[in-house]
């Protein structure tokens, strides 16, 4: 599906590139437009691909061009002014060539954990096209004040788009490496899942060697209903399609589709669909009680097989208890790899966001209590002067 995609802040605008990157790459055409929006001059000019036209600095009266240093209040507050400079950036997008809004953010900051709801409500009251979120989750080392943020963030967010699409790094990092290299590698992860995701809604209908082609409407309709959605992921080295002829094929000759193929190519599929289900998601969670859910085979066509993701999207539908269970493949002849993407939407039991919320009340009271603690200080301070002052103001 063609998406309209809005990076908020640092994480978003690189994460935006990053699909840039993965379109040219593999020409999978998910990417309609591109803008960036951040308040912070920096940042902007360090991304490679959104077009130089639709970078949008916001809040530079306020800021100078220098973030707004993780105060997420002052994000929103400075997206609502300048909401229509963004709008400006947005006008140049072709809206009836776009399935869908997308605004990347990370949570944890604050250009992006503050505008982001603030922009997905203004895209909601002008346009008729979903507004999908995707929401960045900070690693729970960075501190009290990005969890804080975060976790209101998320509470605004997720109830101003159609859907929340979450990727916690928290989940993610990988101790031992440095944040920079982490953060490049943990993008690959979010571009690579949801690309093949997206993706698979790009394929012609009915090509020559489709079964079941997955078609953007089966994205949207398991994205309806809104609430939080998280992604699974396997894959498993094949023979590419193309430049074949290899050893194998010549043995067997063209149309040996002998019934012991069949069965490992069924087999295969329903591997990686447990797999999928069952390894790390994007966001950690039950699967059980998951809304909805979309089941996409990626690989070259002669590997994916209508039975082996009609089993697949069964197991799925047993393990989530919905009965709103899609499924479908994306054929891609020339990779290397067979790979499942499952898509869980409206998930319930999600122990990351219990723990958010729960750190984020602890982090407010902490921070009430302190500014209490400072009012008194001062009092004190200021009392102990017998001498009368009058004040400044
Ligand atoms: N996955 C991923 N997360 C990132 C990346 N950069 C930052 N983050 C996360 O996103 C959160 C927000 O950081 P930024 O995006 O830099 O914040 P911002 O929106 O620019 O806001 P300010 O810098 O406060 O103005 C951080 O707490 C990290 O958890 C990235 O490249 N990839
Ligand atoms: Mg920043």
């Amino acid at each position: 599906m063609k998406l309209a995609m809005i990076g908020f802040g640092q994480a978003g605008g690189k994460i935006v590139d990053k699909f840039l990157e993965y379109d040219e790459r593999t020409g999978s055409g998910i990417v309609r437009s591109a803008v960036a929006v951040n308040t912070a001059k920096a940042d902007l000019l360090g991304l490679e691909r959104v077009p130089e036209d639709n970078r949008v600095l916001i809040g530079q009266a306020r800021v100078k061009g220098h973030g707004v240093g993780a105060d997420n209040e002052l994000g929103a507050e400075i997206a609502e002014e300048d909401i229509d400079e963004v709008q400006g950036a947005i006008d140049n997008i072709p809206v009836h060539e776009v399935d869908a809004f997308l605004i990347v953010a990370g949570l944890g900051g604050g250009t992006g954990s503050g505008g982001s709801p603030v922009l997905a409500k203004h895209l909601k009251r002008i346009y008729t096209e979903p507004v999908y979120g995707m929401g960045v989750l900070p690693g729970g080392d960075e501190g009290g004040i990005y969890t804080l943020n975060a976790a209101r963030s998320f509470q605004t967010f997720v109830r101003e788009v159609d859907n929340l699409l979450v990727f916690d790094n928290d989940a993610w990092r990988k101790s031992g490496e440095s944040v920079q290299g982490g953060y490049d590698e943990i993008n690959d992860e979010i571009v690579k899942r949801f690309g093949i995701l997206f993706g698979a809604g790009e394929v012609e209908q009915g090509g020559a060697v489709a079964e079941s082609v997955v078609d953007s409407s089966e994205i949207i309709n398991t994205l309806a209903g809104g609430g939080v959605s998280t992604v699974g992921y396997a894959a498993e080295e094949v023979e590419p399609e193309k430049g074949g002829g290899g050893l194998l094929s010549r043995f067997k000759g063209d149309d040996s589709d002998d019934g012991m193929d069949t069965a490992n190519t069924t087999n295969r599929i329903t591997s990686l669909v447990r797999k999928a289900a069952l390894g790390r998601l994007t966001l950690p969670c039950e699967i059980d009680g998951a809304e909805r859910a979309l089941l996409v085979l990626s690989g070259p066509p002669k590997h994916l097989n209508r039975k082996g993701i009609e089993r697949g999207r069964k197991w799925l539908e047993e393990q989530t208890g919905s009965m709103e269970v899609r499924g479908g493949d994306y054929p891609v002849p020339d990779s290397g790899y067979v790979a499942s993407v499952i898509l869980l939407s409206g998930v319930h039991n999600v122990p990351r966001i219990k723990e958010l919320q729960q750190v984020a009340i602890e982090a407010q009271d902490n921070i009430d209590e302190i500014r209490q603690e400072s009012k008194a200080n001062l009092d004190e301070l200021v009392e102990d002067d017998d001498d009368e002052l009058d004040p400044l103001f």
